[in-house]
């Protein structure tokens, strides 16, 4: 029998399930190696925590690992229902509020070591951390392209701790109703984003695609749909898309350093944002939000499962 202990939590609406005990064995190289040595030898572990009938398809898992950074709390590998993520920032304020939650950190300062970097978490309250994020900027501005069904698109393709490709203009109003006709219409431009061979930076696949549209609370600043690797949909406002939005805004000028962000999500939850400027193409975003403890316990494989690894897997 096989045991994994967890923590569940929400950032803005979208779900963590953070993995604190009966991880893989992945090796202590650097976070980039073990990444590669989960993908590799233990891909079963990750189908297991995301898949049903243990997960579900839009959770996110957070492994905490040894860091090879003494001066980081520890490292973490974020995870989903397709495969690995650079960073997550929903995540990482979830990460956050759950090791307040074990004990394992005060509130204040502490770094995380992820793949793409080392990110700063300030635990604010025991469910509020304020994320700063690794540096994000913005590689291609108003791309064209053709997209089945809906015809011209232009957008942005822009780093934030993963790819995205930011479209300005929504396809359809951004409102839970139209969840299904936004996740079809992303995937058709992932889809045409692929066939045009339009990648982010070293030929890597982008593979979040971002709606925005005027936000529904009077102080916000704008609402987004955020479609994910797996076909799922964000249901915080992305903290990683939020980061690549504000340097988008920053390249255009029309956000400066230090001012506030307000970015509501589909569901209307939020993130407060701003930046700080480190040369001319690169932003630090910092990420505010909220995140609670949904349930811990363990998941359990048992040897004669046969959807121990998830369904269809
Ligand atoms: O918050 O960065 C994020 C994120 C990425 C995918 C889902 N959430």
């Amino acid at each position: 029998m096989n045991k994994i202990g967890f923590v569940d939590a929400h950032t803005e609406g979208e779900p963590t399930r953070i993995i604190v005990d009966g991880g893989p064995d992945i090796g202590n190289g650097t976070l980039q190696q073990r990444v590669a040595c989960f993908a590799e030898h233990a891909d079963d572990f990750r189908q297991c925590v995301i898949q049903e009938p243990r997960g579900w398809d839009a959770v996110v898992g957070a492994l905490l690992c040894e860091p090879t950074d003494p001066n980081c709390a520890a490292g973490v590998i974020f995870f989903n229902n397709i495969g690995y993520l650079g960073m997550c920032g929903h995540g990482a304020v979830g990460v956050a509020v759950a090791l307040h939650y074990l004990g394992k950190i005060g509130l204040g300062k502490n770094r995380l070591e992820t793949p793409v970097g080392t990110i700063e978490i300030d635990l604010l309250s025991p469910n509020q951390a304020a994320i700063q994020n690794v540096p994000s900027y913005r590689l291609h501005h108003n791309v064209q392209i053709d997209v089945d069904g809906i015809g011209t698109v232009v957008g942005d393709v822009a780093w934030g701790g993963n790819w995205f490709f930011l479209i300005g203009e929504s396809p359809a109003d951004l409102i839970l109703d139209n969840v299904d006709a936004l996740r079809s219409a992303a995937g058709r431009v992932r889809n045409a984003l692929r066939s045009n061979g339009i990648t982010g930076a070293n030929g890597a696949e982008i593979d979040h695609v971002e709606f925005f549209g005027p936000p529904h609370a009077a102080d916000a600043d704008s609402r987004n749909f955020v479609y994910c690797p797996g076909g799922q949909y964000d249901r915080s406002p992305c903290g990683t898309g939020t980061s690549a939005k504000l340097a988008c805004l920053a390249a255009d000028g029309k956000l400066q350093p230090g001012e506030n962000w307000i970015q509501e999500s589909i569901i209307g939850s939020r993130f407060t944002a701003n930046y700080v400027r480190i040369d001319e193409h690169n932003v630090v975003p910092t990420i505010v939000g909220n995140a609670y403890i949904c349930s811990e316990g363990n998941l359990i494989r048992q040897p004669l499962d046969p959807f121990a690894n998830g369904i269809g897997c």
